[in-house]
């Protein structure tokens, strides 16, 4: 693993911004949670449910297990885990090595509540365990983000169990009310405006994590966390063409490989640096979770991908370029719409309509004008301010998942 560059300003930041919301409720008895999570892909699903872990035993002092089938992806972000240990504490959450299928956890205690999470499908035995419990336990299939307008009709919709007397309730997160909303931490606001307003923490963080002092005002920073991408190499020469620098910091991934074709390299591995024209890019070492919103904070532009990057960039409260997880049938760019349709809705129409283009050649139709993008710069810096406001009163997923739970139990 390579060693984190991001690390110590942004431990700093975080933990001087979250003194006392991090302490558990003292008065309420701890509520038990296993969440139980099948990686299919890259981070998405470990990195959604380690968050939510994390939240939930935080800031709601619940008492959480999570069982995880890939400790190597879960790795990635949790530098900290042992590949090796079947049952491993972190940050007060027990982890466990989930063996597919019939494993889940050394004693068959059920939790007061179980979440699956993205219709991962719970071990038979445990299901048998949850229905022999004196009292059944709340039991949530917590979904996968969609910013679709049919998502409110069927968030917290009980589906009770063809065998057993189980119940089982689709947690939907969205965009919009209705929905479950998206994960937010409380300090989340406080660490992001202390990392904007300190130099010497936003220095401190550009030295680590690049090696250099923070560019000149003129510079454009971006962020670039993406999946292949057949568009960035029109992307990178526009880069490169452009009349005003760009810095361009790229976690080590899915899309190294192409940046470092564009520069003629044979990799492009954390620590890399390379210059043509107007563009420099810096690979970067693929950080803890907690420390990627401080790339997302130093940048005025972040591509990012997926769900829970996707949903870190809108809480950056910068610009940001969405590459939506291809599915089959295309069936992904209705959701990249839906997505467009509430974070674009107050534009005005020009800079809505060049926003759409550009994700839209992202995603696989057209080519990315990036100096059409630039000219509505200042435009887009407004509403992603504005809809990272709004986005905030839809509330946030692991409040809304521990009121549902709590109104169940009562
Ligand atoms: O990795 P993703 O593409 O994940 C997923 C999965 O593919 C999943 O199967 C799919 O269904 C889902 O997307 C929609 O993108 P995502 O969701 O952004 O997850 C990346 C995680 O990695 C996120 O928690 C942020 C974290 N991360 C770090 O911890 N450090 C880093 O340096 C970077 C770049 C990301």
């Amino acid at each position: 693993m390579a060693s984190n560059p991001f690390d110590s300003a942004t431990h700093a930041i975080m933990s001087a911004a979250t003194p006392h919301s991090e302490a558990p409720p003292a008065a309420s008895p701890a509520i038990a949670c296993d969440i139980f999570c099948a990686v299919i892909d890259n981070f998405g699903d470990i990195g959604v449910c380690w968050r939510l872990a994390r939240q939930l035993a935080s800031e709601h002092g619940w008492q959480v297990r999570v069982f995880v089938d890939d400790l190597h992806a879960f790795q990635k972000l949790c530098p900290s885990l042992a590949l090796e240990r079947a049952r491993q504490t972190l940050s007060g959450i027990l982890i466990e090595h989930w063996h597919e299928p019939a494993h889940a956890g050394a004693t068959l205690e059920v939790a007061d509540v179980v979440i699956e999470a993205f219709a991962c499908e719970l071990p038979p035995i445990y299901v048998a365990a949850m229905a022999r419990r004196e009292r059944a336990p709340v039991w949530v299939n917590l979904e996968y983000l969609s910013a679709e307008d049919w998502v409110a009709d069927f968030h917290l919709r009980p589906s009770p169990h063809p065998r057993y007397p189980l119940i089982k309730t689709f947690f939907f997160p969205g965009l919009g009310p209705g929905t479950g909303g998206v994960l937010k931490e409380r300090h989340l606001d406080a660490a992001r405006t202390a990392f904007e307003t300190s130099l010497s923490a936003r220095e401190a963080w550009w030295l680590e994590t690049a090696g250099r002092a923070p560019p000149p005002a003129a510079a454009t920073v971006v962020s670039l966390f993406a999946y292949e991408n057949p568009a960035v190499d029109s992307l990178l020469a526009q880069w490169r063409d452009s009349d005003e620098p760009v810095v361009l910091l790229v976690p080590e991934g899915r899309i190294s490989g192409a940046i470092a074709r564009f520069f003629g390299l044979p990799s492009f591995a954390a620590g890399a640096r390379a210059e043509l024209g107007s563009l420099t890019a810096h690979a970067l070492a693929f950080t803890r979770q907690p420390a990627y919103d401080a790339l997302l904070w130093a940048s005025d532009v972040n591509f990012v991908r997926g769900e829970d990057s996707f949903v870190r960039a809108q809480w950056a409260a910068k610009p940001f370029v969405w590459h939506i997880y291809p599915q089959a049938d295309d069936a992904h760019l209705p959701k990249l719409d839906a997505a467009l349709a509430h974070y674009a809705r107050t534009l005005p129409a020009d800079a809505r309509h060049a926003l759409a283009r550009f994700w839209h050649a992202w995603n696989g139709a057209g080519r990315p004008d990036w100096a059409e993008f630039q000219r509505h710069r200042a435009v887009l810096m407004q509403r992603a301010a504005d809809w990272a406001g709004e986005l905030a009163q839809v509330g946030d997923l692991a409040g809304n998942l521990a009121l549902f739970a709590k109104t169940q139990l009562k």
